[in-house]
């Protein structure tokens, strides 16, 4: 689901990667004030500078970016394609594509080469996850074939211990016939969880796989779903040895099923289906945790499907580790991608709220609220954007009292990421920030944060004003 408001190019382009020398060109003339003339909670004392932008890679139809910080360290990984070899020719293959992998240690002044993860074919889904000096990277690329008519998606796992330094072997998680797909990642401590759909059987299975050591070993297989049911879209959060998997049951219902484990994976509770209500369609789950707390938010379209973009968001909190939620509480009736985040008793959610102008123009706005109470009640949205052009595809982070949203931007006629902060718990945010000022295509935001620095990543389609590539900022004081 996760639609996003702009043009995406999406595939495998054959591509021809440019190499340009880095440079920052200059800014078009985009005024800040042009993005929304009525700051909606702004709180002038809270200021955000961040470096000008600068582009990591200059090349084209990169893509599925993820970011992630720890101490010092910055961490990003994307797919991009290149060219096919001899033996994928061989096989059938026209397109592939490989994902890559590049880290900073100076706080993001300065960045590594990028590094191949692997020499499978066809990869995708790329994503990252830092503890202490740990680092974790997932994707979905072909497992073993011979003809890529016989070829099926696997889940690849690669840790480094050495903060992204060197690189550990390659772990085929699935390792089975049938597409492995839509990967998640969860870390706490010593212990790492992988949960993915699978599609070994005829229907969608939800499998998670444990490693105990950092990533050096795997635990075997867990099926967490029914096989009788056709499960997708899996979500996993932690909390010390307490593991949350949510995802969306499409059979024989649209259900949103939920199951806990207190003892680091090794069981799980019975399942909980989360949607009270038995008619329409739901979607695509997201969770965060925090203490005993669990928060779950969803899409529902008690009336049908989901196509039209119009749903409730949907909201349940448990505070007894997923023993029981709360009912229902309802977000809001015109969401779409939507994001949570936890951090003490406050709960943050942003989406995106749509408000059709005419049949062709639609000026969506990226909406927050915020609970201070474990859930129980949520204050009245702020609205981040409050302009005139699309806004949508939120990505929120959460550090302490701070919390940063990210999001993209159609008001100028064109795609700009823009940045608002929050230092008192998403009271009040400070004013809005144009990161990108390109006048290309700018989407794909992610946000890292960590010891009070805010990373933040995206994927620039390039014109005149910028190249292509994947570019970034760091806060700067
Ligand atoms: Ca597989
Ligand atoms: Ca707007
Ligand atoms: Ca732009």
């Amino acid at each position: 689901m996760n639609e996003l408001v702009t043009p995406v190019v999406v595939g495998f382009v054959i591509g021809i990667a440019f190499v340009v020398t880095f440079s920052i060109l200059p800014n078009p003339s985009a005024m800040v004030t042009t993005l929304g003339e009525s700051i909606v909670g702004e709180n002038v004392t809270q200021h955000y500078t961040f470096s000008s932008p600068m582009n990591l890679l200059n090349a084209y139809g990169t893509g599925g970016i993820h970011i992630t910080s720890y101490g010092n360290n910055v961490y990003l990984t994307w797919y991009a394609p290149v060219p096919v070899n001899a033996t994928e020719r061989e096989r059938g293959l026209i397109a592939s594509s490989d994902a890559f992998f590049a880290r900073s240690s100076d706080g993001g002044t300065t960045f590594s080469p990028k590094i191949s993860l692997t020499n499978r074919t066809m990869v995708n889904d790329p994503l990252i996850a830092a503890d202490e000096d740990s680092v974790y990277l997932l994707w979905t690329a072909t497992g073993r074939y011979e003809k890529i008519t016989d070829a099926y998606d696997d889940i690849f796992f690669r840790a480094s211990q050495d903060n992204g330094a060197t690189l550990g072997h390659i772990i085929n998680l699935s390792d089975n016939v049938g597409n492995s797909q839509h990967p998640q990642i969860a870390v706490s401590g010593n212990n790492v969880y992988v949960v993915w759909e699978d599609y070994t059987t005829a229907k969608g299975q939800i499998l998670l796989r444990t490693s105990n050591d950092r990533g050096n070993t795997f635990g075997s297989l867990i099926n967490l779903s029914r096989d009788t049911e056709s499960s997708q879209a899996p979500q996993i959060a932690v909390y010390n040895n307490h593991v949350y998997v949510v995802w969306h049951d499409i059979e024989p219902e649209d259900r949103i099923v939920f199951r806990a484990s207190n003892d680091n994976g090794a069981t799980f509770s019975k399942p909980i289906n989360l949607r009270t209500v038995h008619t329409g369609a739901s979607c695509c789950p997201k969770i965060a945790t925090s203490s005993n707390d669990v928060y779950v938010i969803w899409a529902d379209n008690e009336l049908g499907e989901l196509y039209s973009g119009y749903y409730n968001l949907h909201f349940r909190a448990s505070h007894n580790r997923g023993i029981t939620f709360d009912h229902i509480i309802n977000l809001s009736e015109i969401a779409r991608d939507y994001k949570i985040a936890a951090s003490g008793k406050n709960v943050y959610v942003t989406w995106t709220n749509v408000l059709q102008v005419n049949s062709t123009i639609e000026n969506a706005e990226a909406f927050f609220s915020r609970s201070t109470d474990n859930g129980i009640r949520f204050e009245k949205p702020i609205n981040l954007s409050n302009n005139e052009g699309s806004s949508g595809n939120q990505q929120i982070a959460v550090s302490g009292n701070k919390v940063y949203v990210a999001w993209v931007d159609h008001t100028l006629g064109y795609d700009e990421i823009l940045f608002r902060g929050s230092d008192d718990n998403g009271v009040s945010f400070g004013r809005l920030i144009n990161l990108s000022n390109s006048t290309g295509i700018s989407v794909d935001p992610r946000i890292a944060v960590a010891d009070e620095k805010v990373y933040i990543a995206w994927v620039e389609f390039g014109d005149e004003s910028h190249n292509n590539g994947i570019f970034f900022v760091r806060t700067i004081n």
